[in-house]
């Protein structure tokens, strides 16, 4: 967001949680495009021990400590399973939320920003493209692992933090306002860019339409599953959690699929300008939906078995229009660094779309090669 932002000090907030020890060190962290992220360090006896903090972006979600119930709902679920199934390294396999002082998951500053900590999981790292197969077949069987894991949550509905989060029709509702208003008249900027997605309105429709039309089951989905929100062992590589999970609400599973399609498939980053880099990788797909399948073919539906290569084309694609969309608008949703910095995000989904376009009947008959062990379902 771009924002004049509040004065309250980072170092302050964080000891408002409970946390022992003396501060040695806060900085700033990541590269999300809403909250503001933070890293701590404290001295713990002699030990050095680090957190995460988040300052919550509350124009984005707009009642956080909703935000943050469905998180320790998810957390404590998922803890309780690994628990259950004796699994090692629990405490680098799932968020732990660190209360503050008052018992409650979040602190409120003066100026109404939503703080959260989480322990820091040491170790780790997160990547921005994927290189080989391996580790592509990691991420799609972390995707598939965390969609089992959350299929027998109990309880309530999850809040939805965000209402029609991945609804492409009310995404294209805004879309158009944009575009008839071009307040900040940079539509003649993006005049092929504003064709393309004219031009794909429908289709882009498909995954909404599969819901509301009840074809595709609704289930509790991450909602940004994208490469960058998997956290990776430092030394093998392989999947640990799941993280930033603000969005895990209802949704479909292919919305989660078509993020990591979307990311782990793509030849380079999500902002890259030179769009000669940019491109559709089938031997990356294979490998995700092999590892995805090898979790998920268990309780996919045939409509979703369906859907699954269309789903990476269809999450470029909204987030394609919402890039577009925040670019029309003046920047005010999405963290940007450059001046048309959303444009260029805007580009680079749409060239993968293109490429992926050009190599979808091999797309196609790699995703019925994997599925076919399910076929006659
Ligand atoms: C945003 O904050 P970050 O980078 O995790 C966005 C996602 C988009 C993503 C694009 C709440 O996520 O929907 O996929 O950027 N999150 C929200 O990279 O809008
Ligand atoms: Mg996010």
């Amino acid at each position: 967001m771009n924002e004049n932002k509040p004065a309250v000090r980072p170092a302050d907030i964080v000891k408002e949680f409970l946390i022992y020890g003396v501060l040695l060190d806060i900085s700033p962290m990541g590269n999300g495009h809403i909250n503001d992220t933070f890293i701590s360090a404290w001295n713990q006896g002699g030990t050095v021990v680090r957190y995460t903090h988040q300052r919550i972006n509350h124009h984005v979600f707009i009642h956080p400590e909703e935000v943050m119930e469905n998180i320790c709902r998810v957390t404590s679920h998922i803890r309780a399973k690994l628990g259950a199934a004796g699994g090692p390294d629990i405490g680098r396999r799932v968020l732990e939320v660190v209360p503050c002082r008052t018992g409650k998951p979040w602190f409120r500053d003066k100026d109404g920003y939503y703080w959260r900590t989480y322990c820091y999981i040491e170790k780790s790292r997160t990547g921005e493209t994927v290189t080989s197969a391996q580790e592509a077949e990691l991420l799609g069987r972390s995707a598939g692992r965390f969609q089992k894991q959350l299929a027998d949550l109990g309880g309530p509905r999850l809040f939805e933090t965000i209402v029609n989060f991945h609804n492409m029709e009310t995404r294209y509702v805004s879309f158009h306002k944009a575009l008839e208003k071009d307040e900040f008249n940079r539509a003649k900027n993006a005049g092929p860019e504003i064709e393309f997605y004219l031009e794909n309105e429908d289709r882009g429709g498909i995954l909404i339409r599969s819901m509301r039309n009840r074809l595709i089951p609704e289930r509790i989905c991450h909602n940004d599953a994208k490469l960058s929100n998997i956290l990776l062992d430092d030394e093998t590589g392989a999947a640990l959690c799941v993280i930033d999970l603000d969005t895990v609400m209802p949704g479909s599973s292919l919305f989660d699929l078509g993020d990591l399609i979307r990311t782990v498939t793509i030849t380079a980053a999500e902002d890259e300008q030179d769009l000669a880099k940019v491109g559709f990788n089938p031997v990356l797909y294979r490998a995700l939906l092999k590892g995805y399948l090898g979790e998920a073919l268990e309780f996919l539906t045939s409509a979703e078995l369906k859907l699954l290569c269309e789903s990476g084309r269809n999450l470029a694609h909204i987030m394609g229009l919402r890039f577009l969309t925040d670019y029309l608008e003046g920047d005010h949703y999405y963290h940007t660094s450059r001046p048309g910095h959303n444009l260029d995000r805007t580009r680079t989904q749409m060239t993968f779309i293109r490429s992926m376009d050009k190599q979808w009947a091999q797309a196609e008959q790699i995703t019925r090669d994997l599925t076919s062990e399910a076929a006659g379902r």
